[in-house]
């Protein structure tokens, strides 16, 4: 029986990945490394550092640890310059309502990110009070696919792992619920997430009981 709903927040809450990208798109100029919408790809559900990386990567490019961290706290600053401009509408379809009937019912609710500013992105987008617990890349020290995060998340929210499922929009984090024993809902196409148990083009029109009766079937 499901008791606890674990969120990712990039992807499946709110679109962040444009930001990231602008900020990201920046500093790549900054270093004459070019960067397109279609690498942010990579950047998606992993950490601040290992974006960085990965930029230096395509740009074939190596910095010190000393420029890395001086470079993730200038995209940061820049990205934040984004975050505090957020509103209560870009919450993604249907979520604040997928949330809030779900607690209504009794269901557990976590947030599961990477993201270091998570707790004040649910305050911008005014659904902070919806989460039981948050567990995002400040208390985390394993990337997904290590399970982390959700690990974290069902023991805060005091709800064995085979009764929880994982909301997600990377593989990444797909394959980490897995690791946990938790069930994972893609949020997105086929494609990019096959491992996924139910796929979901987004949180509107659909209630947990349908999906708790499609993860069944
Ligand atoms: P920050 P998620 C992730 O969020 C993003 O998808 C990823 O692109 C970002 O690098 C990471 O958070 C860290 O974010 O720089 O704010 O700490 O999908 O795990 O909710
Ligand atoms: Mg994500």
């Amino acid at each position: 029986e499901i008791k606890g709903l674990l969120f990712d927040l990039d992807g499946v809450i709110v679109d962040t990945a444009k930001y990231h990208y602008l900020a990201w798109k920046k500093l790549a100029d900054d270093m004459g490394i070019p960067f397109t919408t279609g690498n942010n790809e990579r950047l998606k559900g992993v950490s601040r550092k290992r974006s960085l990386e990965i930029i230096l990567e395509i740009g074939n490019l190596s910095l010190s640890e000393e420029e890395k961290e001086k470079n993730c706290e200038k995209k940061n600053a820049l990205y934040l310059t984004y975050i505090k401009q957020l509103t209560e509408e870009e919450v993604l379809p249907g979520v604040r309502k997928f949330l809030t009937e779900a607690r209504a019912k009794g269901y557990k609710i976590a947030l599961g990110s990477a993201s270091r500013n998570a707790v004040l992105i649910l305050d911008r987008l005014g659904i902070k009070e919806l989460f039981d617990e948050i567990i995002d890349g400040n208390a985390v020290s394993k990337a997904k696919p290590d399970p982390e995060v959700f690990i974290m998340g069902a023991k805060s929210l005091k709800v064995p792992y085979d009764n929880c499922i994982v909301f997600e929009d990377a593989a990444a984090g797909i394959e980490a619920a897995h690791n946990a024993g938790m069930f994972a809902v893609g949020i997105g196409s086929s494609e990019n997430l096959p491992q996924a148990d139910l796929l979901l083009p987004g949180l509107n029109n659909i209630t947990i009981e349908e999906i708790c009766k499609r993860l069944q079937e």
